[in-house]
C-alpha cells in the first residue's frame, strides 16, 4: 500500500544550476545536509507560521523566507535550517504535502543556503515556476503565471 508520507531516501528531480560542484557532490550535501527548501506556499505565509509548523519535526536554527528580488516581499518559498539530520528528515517525511494557508507545501532537501538563495530568480522577480505555471493556480494574479513567458515565447 503506497505510503501517506513521502520517502526522505528519495532525492526529489530538482538540481539547483549554481551549485558548482559535480552531480555527487551534490547528491551527498543533499542527503546530509540540514536545511529544507518550502515551495508551493501563499504569499501570505508568514515566518511565524512556517516556525511553528515545522517546530514540530524538531528544534529550528534559522528559518530564511524566500523573496521577490524587485518588491523584497514573499513570493512562495522559504529555507528551513535545522540542527539535526534526523529533524530534517522527519520534516521531509511527515511535513510535506500538508496544508498551510490553503496550499499543499512541498518539502525538499536543499544542498545548503548562501547569501542570494533568497531572491526569486524569476525575469519578473519571483520564483521561476510561476512563470511557467500552464496549469489553473488560484493565486493566479499574485503568482503572475499562467504561462505568461511560454505563450510569449
Ligand atoms: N532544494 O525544488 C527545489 C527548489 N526550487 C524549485 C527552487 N529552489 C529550490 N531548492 C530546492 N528544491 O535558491 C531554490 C533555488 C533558489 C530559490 C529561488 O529557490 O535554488 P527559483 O525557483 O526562482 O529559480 O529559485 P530556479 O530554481 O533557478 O528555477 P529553475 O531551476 O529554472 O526552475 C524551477 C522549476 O520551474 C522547474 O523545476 C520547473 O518546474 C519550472 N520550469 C523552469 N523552466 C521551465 C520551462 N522552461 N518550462 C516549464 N517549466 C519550467
Amino acid at each position: 500500500m503506497a505510503s501517506l508520507f513521502k520517502d526522505p531516501s528519495k532525492l526529489s528531480a530538482y538540481r539547483d544550476r549554481r551549485f558548482s560542484g559535480s552531480q555527487e557532490e551534490y547528491e551527498h550535501a543533499l542527503r546530509t545536509s540540514t536545511t529544507l527548501y518550502v515551495g508551493n506556499m501563499s504569499f501570505y505565509s508568514t515566518e511565524e507560521q512556517v516556525y511553528e509548523l515545522f517546530s514540530r519535526a524538531g528544534e529550528i536554527k534559522k528559518i530564511i523566507m524566500g523573496l521577490d528580488k524587485n518588491t523584497k516581499t514573499p513570493c512562495g518559498f522559504c529555507f528551513v535550517l535545522y540542527y539535526s539530520r534526523e529533524d530534517t528528515e522527519d520534516a521531509v517525511k511527515y511535513i510535506s504535502g500538508t496544508i498551510l494557508d490553503d496550499r499543499p507545501i512541498r518539502v525538499d532537501f536543499d544542498w545548503g543556503f548562501e547569501e542570494g538563495r533568497q531572491w526569486g530568480r524569476g525575469r519578473s522577480g519571483g520564483q521561476v515556476r510561476d512563470e511557467y505555471r500552464t496549469d489553473y493556480d488560484p493565486d493566479i494574479l499574485l503568482r503572475r503565471g499562467y504561462g505568461k513567458l511560454v505563450q510569449r515565447e
